[in-house]
């Protein structure tokens, strides 16, 4: 088998492009035309193919490298097969558009005589020789008419399946008219623009100067053509993406990351928060009124405050959860007369340890039990299937000075409420600080929301997704329970339960509270 080098062909006048990304790997096998790695300069960016087919033997090159035409790249064993005569791979493939910086200057086709130029005269500018290439589709556009232009400014960006070149100005002037848009094929000497020349500008020679790049002004995310294409493809606006590579260059797995944090909801892009204020103003809702409008000022003494993050992010979901759960509430009451007296005398025997038992720890060990028993409330509905869950996991809201927070217990099953009180006093209190991850946030399979410790009766309290029931507790009090012969008094605790009517029937909501009143009313039943 032969080995063949294959290094940087003519790339035009650049004389030293850094490596942004290598595309393979020793041991890798590549087909001819495959991409190997990515080169960018200043103004353009663009991929160096193999020309042979082959196992990657050894990479020459790493990332931040700096390599000029020659350089070699890597060496290939060549396929059985495979035409392997030049032994070194110099020449540009055909389809490697490598566009010289001077190249990429915009054409200038002047309207007037040269000296008019400075009173203002027409410019036209044209795309310049852009090499091999045929055509290229342009992918930005930088400017807009009335904006003013300053010479070496980019005026778009075009890109084919291995480059992608910024088009900077020659001149400065006025823009007048934008001749191309977005998706527009365009091959040297299409016209890009019309420029007002600026009064005193330089008068430009007529055809495209040679420039040395500079800095980019326009704002196209640094990003090698694939991952650019790739952005297109999905409809990932690549400016809203954190480049993790160097200079914040962004990666593929960048890319993947904010498709993947989007679609778990975890992320929105500006498109998607432009549409939330649409929504809460009824603009999502056809028929329905705009939100009202109203200066409040007019009334009085005002003070305005932006919503915390975790306002926003929890709004967001408390508002699908409501628009799309069919909710409905049922209400009961608990009496848990015996288990308040076992509560103090536990905290009291206890008193040394730190941990202080709630009777939110007990309800949370008896809604195990009562899920053990209807299966369909540790459920999530994923399209027309039910996934039941096999584990027990309970999220509890959690009032905190930026918002309500809701962290999950996990595997309450095999842990007693002593474990499970102070794992929660931990929670309640990382949710307090700010330092919840997202891992203790997921993975519930139904929550409770406790207002005991402030007051109320009972609620309605909105269900976590994709759960199918939460739990409201309010404050116990001393009621007056007749128990046939007399009237007893009788702690009761109110639950309120709110469940998804897609899953649970009526009469299951209404025997999973009866029943989870029955365990807090005596708590041997856990042990049935
Ligand atoms: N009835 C009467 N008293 C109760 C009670 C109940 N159902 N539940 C708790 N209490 C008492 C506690 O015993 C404690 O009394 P002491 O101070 O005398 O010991 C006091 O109320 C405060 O309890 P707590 O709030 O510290 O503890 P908890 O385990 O009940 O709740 C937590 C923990 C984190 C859930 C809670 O602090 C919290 O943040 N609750 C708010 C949840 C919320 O905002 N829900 C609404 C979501 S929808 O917008």
């Amino acid at each position: 088998m032969a080995l063949v080098e294959v290094k940087v062909p003519d790339i035009g006048d650049f004389k030293a492009v850094e490596v942004i990304e290598l595309l393979v790997k020793a041991g890798d096998t590549v087909a001819v035309d495959q991409s190997l790695l990515t080169v960018e300069s200043d103004k353009a960016s663009m991929e160096i193919p193999s020309s042979h087919a082959g196992v990657v033997q050894s990479l020459k090159v790493k990332i931040g490298d700096k390599v000029a035409e020659g350089t070699l790249v890597l060496v290939l064993e060549a396929a059985v097969g495979a035409a392997v005569a030049a032994v070194i791979v110099t020449p540009v493939q055909a389809s490697l558009a490598v566009v010289a910086p001077a190249a990429v200057a915009a054409i200038v086709s002047v309207a007037a005589p040269a000296p008019d130029l400075a009173r203002g005269a027409a410019i036209n500018v044209l795309v310049p020789d852009i090499g091999d290439l045929d055509e290229v589709a342009v992918i930005e556009v930088f400017v807009k008419p009335g904006d003013a232009v300053k010479v070496e400014q980019s005026l778009i960006t075009v890109e084919s399946d291995k480059a992608s070149m910024e088009i900077p100005s020659s001149h400065a002037g006025v823009l007048k008219e934008i001749r191309v848009k977005v998706g527009d094929k365009v091959k040297r000497g299409s016209l890009i623009a019309v420029l007002q020349g600026a009064a005193g500008a330089a008068p430009a020679p007529l055809a495209a100067p040679a420039q040395a790049p500079t800095a980019v002004s326009g704002s196209l995310p640094h990003a090698s053509p694939t991952i650019r294409r790739l952005a297109r493809e999905l409809g990932v606006p690549l400016a809203e993406v954190n480049g993790s590579g160097s200079k914040g260059r962004i990666t593929q797995e960048d890319l993947q990351d904010f498709v993947k944090g989007v679609m778990a909801g975890a992320v929105q892009t500006a498109a998607q928060e432009a549409r939330a204020p649409a929504a809460a103003a009824g603009a999502g809702f056809p028929g329905l009124l705009a939100w009202p409008q109203v200066d409040f000022a007019k009334f009085g003494p005002v003070e305005r405050k932006d919503l915390s993050r975790i306002k926003k992010i929890s709004g967001a979901n408390l508002h699908r959860n409501w628009v799309l759960i069919p909710h409905v509430t049922n209400n009961d009451d608990a009496d848990i007369t015996e288990l308040e007296a076992f509560r103090v005398a536990t905290n009291k025997e206890n008193e040394k340890s730190g941990v202080k038992v709630t009777m939110l720890a007990f309800v949370i060990k008896a809604v195990v039990s009562a899920l053990r028993k209807f299966p369909d409330f540790n459920a999530s509905l994923d399209g027309e299937q039910l996934v039941y869950k096999q584990y027990f996991n309970i999220g509890f809201a959690a009032d905190t000075p930026n918002g309500l927070m809701v962290p999950v217990l996990r595997d309450v099953d095999k842990k007693g409420v002593l474990q499970i009180s102070a794992e929660m006093g931990e929670l309640a209190k990382k949710a307090r600080d700010g330092k919840l991850g997202p891992a203790d946030m997921t993975g519930g399979c139904i929550s409770i929301s406790s207002l005991g410790g402030i007051g109320g009766t009972h609620f309605t309290p909105i269900i976590n997704a994709p759960e199918v029931a939460i739990l409201g507790l309010s404050k116990s009090a001393w009621q007056p329970v007749w128990d046939g012969m007399a009237f007893q008094p009788r702690l009761m605790l109110p639950l309120s339960l709110s469940y998804d009517h897609r899953v649970i029937d009526g009469a299951s909501a209404a025997r999973f509270n009866a029943y989870l009143g029955q365990v807090l009313a005596d708590f041997r039943r856990v042990l049935l």
